[in-house]
């Protein structure tokens, strides 16, 4: 089995520490193809961030196509593109942040979403709303973090955002956390086992998720909504995106 893990920010950094995670999850015999796009922005902490990676991303998703991957995440937070993805896409397709408030459901009973900036907390409220994950969801939090500040060896990210986990813990009534940026997945192991709650991941989540749809040989339906995206012209920068018949 194939999993393209895409991070959908073009920091290199960032994307080798996202296949990191995701190769430290997958089962033996499932290879990782973690990869992020040629064009965008270097980090997605805005509504204008993200509609610029989503070309980029979608870019990546028709790579994967072409190269017969299994299924995908989109590692970032917003699960930016993650519709029009699925219309492009015949395997599965899933975003670390649906993943990762699905797992979190069924391992508590009221999760924190603890997050970079507070710019980003009406994005995670947005999808956990359209998830349905909102009754489970107690709280979303910031530290705020800028997204490029985690990649920093020297910054106090780590020690911010337990401190922000610890506040979700005694103040929300949350029993469980999850992680609100894929730049936060080498954290995991170590917040949890400091707070001794279920901290969950959604690149793990997302990369165990795919693996399990996979198993099931389920795929994007292609019935209806989700059916490939209709033969289009498109002019100007996005040429190169005209869907030929
Ligand atoms: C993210 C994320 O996961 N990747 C990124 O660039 N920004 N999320 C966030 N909350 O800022």
């Amino acid at each position: 089995m194939r999993i393209q893990v895409i991070n959908p920010n073009t920091t290199a950094s960032m994307t080798a520490k996202i296949f990191d995670a995701a190769r430290a999850v997958a089962r033996p015999g499932c290879e990782i193809l973690a990869v992020s796009p040629a064009m965008g922005p270097v980090s997605i902490e805005s509504h204008y961030d993200e509609a610029l990676a989503v070309p980029g991303l979608l870019q990546e998703i028709a790579a994967g196509e072409r190269a017969g991957v299994d299924g995908t995440v989109i590692a970032c937070f917003g699960d930016p593109g993650l519709k029009a993805a699925r219309e492009l896409a015949r395997g599965p397709v899933v975003g670390i942040a649906e993943a990762a408030m699905h797992l979190a459901s069924m391992v508590g009973t009221r999760f924190t979403v603890v997050t970079t900036l507070a710019r980003t907390i009406g994005q995670a409220r947005h999808l956990a709303e359209a998830y349905g994950m909102d009754r489970f969801c107690a709280n979303v939090r910031a530290c705020e973090l800028p997204v490029l500040e985690l990649e920093e060896p020297g910054s106090n990210a780590r020690e911010r955002i337990v401190d922000e986990c610890r506040r979700a813990l005694a103040e929300d009534g949350a029993d469980c956390i999850v992680l609100g940026c894929a730049g936060m997945a080498d954290l995991c192991a170590h917040i949890g086992s400091v707070l001794q709650v279920p901290v969950i991941d959604g690149v793990a989540a997302g990369v165990q998720l795919v693996e399990s749809l996979v198993t099931l040989g389920l795929k994007t339906s292609k019935r209806g909504e989700l059916a490939h995206p209709l033969p289009k012209t498109m002019v100007g920068l996005l040429e190169g995106f005209t869907l030929a018949r």
